[in-house]
């Protein structure tokens, strides 16, 4: 059953790297199935984070002295590895944030409170995460623009007529996922930002669940603004990127006032800095960046190609294999999906799924994902979700199926 061809890459080699994949939980070796959560760390990372409280720990953009420049120097270095990671024109264009989250508030009080007026609209799609609407509505009640929504197919792939037309309204600003967290599914985010820009509109792509598994190229993908949250690939909790095309941000007021975002300030009028520090106020996660920078390299070494096909090839796995199991039935069934496969048990509740298999080391997600509206299109109060990493394997799927079969069992 595990023996099928498989994409080469070489996953003991990358497993040894991550010490907490050598751990026990509950006795059993740790199966880590919730990478859409927030992945593990290599140790390469991990390292990082030690060797800069223990060497180079000051903070930066304002010492003289050469601990401080050290600091600075080591985090202001990571820019330019963000730049590269998502092949932005400037160093401008990357502004360091806390993960999609805060990129996509900062995008919302800033741009959105600029430039939507009474009348405008702002398209979500129906898959978004939480963090990619309220923000919206946030902005959408100041002032007094509306949200319209972006369907989707009982398959979880957006309806791209719908959009079409969606767009023939007066549509300011289009925010999608790339990959959906709830789901797996790849959105079509390239077509999508032509189609937005044929009509004058904006487009901001959550890239939480997108830059963790495919290379992301935003220019070649035109997007406007793109978010990634560190920590979902390979790097540390607290620190991701907000990319926004130079133009845009330029035009950007702050979003928080404090130390660092400034050109000068007396008590009559205050000044802002240039994009990216005029966004970035206060002294930020140092530590976070310099590691974050350490988990771009690391991807830097993989084989990205090898291990999206190998994460394919898990989902594929997943999806056979789940469907073996009476009662189980896949939720997101997309033709273009990365890395997630939700599903639900007839007659069980997926928390109870969850804590079953907890039982044999198996960590998966179960719950709404932060997704509420998928959850309500697709008629369940919750899912189970199994998500991948480059670390995985397939006999890690084999443990999961064993310990839904023992769930089956129990509520026989
Ligand atoms: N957008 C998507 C598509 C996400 O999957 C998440 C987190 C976020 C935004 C928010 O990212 P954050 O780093 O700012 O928290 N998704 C999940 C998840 O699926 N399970 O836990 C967090």
């Amino acid at each position: 059953m595990t023996t099928t061809a498989r994409p080469a890459l070489d996953v003991p080699r990358l497993r040894a790297e991550f010490p907490i994949l050598a751990t026990s939980v509950r006795g059993r070796p740790l199966v880590y199935l919730d990478n859409a959560a927030t992945s593990q760390k290599p140790k390469a990372v991990i390292d990082a984070l030690r060797r800069y409280y223990m060497t180079q720990n000051a903070n930066v953009h304002r010492g003289v002295y050469a601990l401080s420049e050290m600091a600075t120097a080591a985090y202001e270095a990571v820019r330019e590895k963000a730049r590269v990671f998502l092949n932005a024109r400037t160093e401008q264009e990357i502004v360091f944030v806390r993960g999609t989250t805060e990129a996509v508030n900062l995008v919302a009080a800033s741009w959105g409170r600029t430039n939507l007026r009474s009348g405008d609209e702002v398209l979500v799609s129906a898959m978004e995460h939480h963090s990619n609407i309220v923000p919206w509505q946030l902005v959408c009640e100041a002032t007094g623009a509306r949200i319209r929504v972006i369907p989707m197919n009982q398959q979880g792939e957006l309806e791209l007529d719908q959009y079409e037309r969606l767009l023939e309204g007066p549509v300011k600003l289009v925010a999608v996922a790339h990959i959906s967290n709830s789901l797996g599914t790849l959105n079509p985010v390239a077509d999508m930002t032509r189609l937005a820009h044929e009509h004058g509109a904006v487009v901001l792509v959550d890239g939480a669940q997108g830059a963790p598994h495919i290379p992301i190229d935003v220019q070649g993908l035109d997007a406007d603004f793109y978010t990634v949250s560190g920590h979902k690939m390979y790097g540390p909790t607290g620190f991701g990127l907000l990319y926004g095309r130079e133009r845009l941000l330029d035009a950007m007021p702050p979003y928080q006032g404090g130390g660092d975002m400034i050109k000068a300030v007396t008590f009559a009028r205050t000044t802002y800095a240039d994009p990216p520090a005029r966004f970035e106020a206060g002294t930020p996660h140092i530590a976070g960046g310099i590691g974050f920078g350490t988990a771009i390299d690391w991807l830097a070494g993989l084989d990205r190609d090898a291990a999206a096909a190998h994460e394919q090839d898990l989902v594929d796995y997943a999806t056979g294999r789940l469907r073996e199991i009476s009662g189980v039935r896949v939720i997101g069934t997309a033709a273009h999906k990365a890395a997630v496969v939700s599903f639900v048990m007839d007659g069980v509740h997926a928390h109870d799924v969850g804590t079953i298999v907890d039982q044999d080391g198996v960590a998966i997600r179960t719950g709404h994902h932060c997704a509420q509206p998928v959850m309500d299109f697709f008629g369940v109060p919750a899912t189970a979700r199994a998500s991948f990493g480059c670390y995985n394997t397939r006999e890690e799927v084999d443990v999961l199926v064993a310990a839904l079969q023992k769930v089956r069992k129990v509520f026989a």
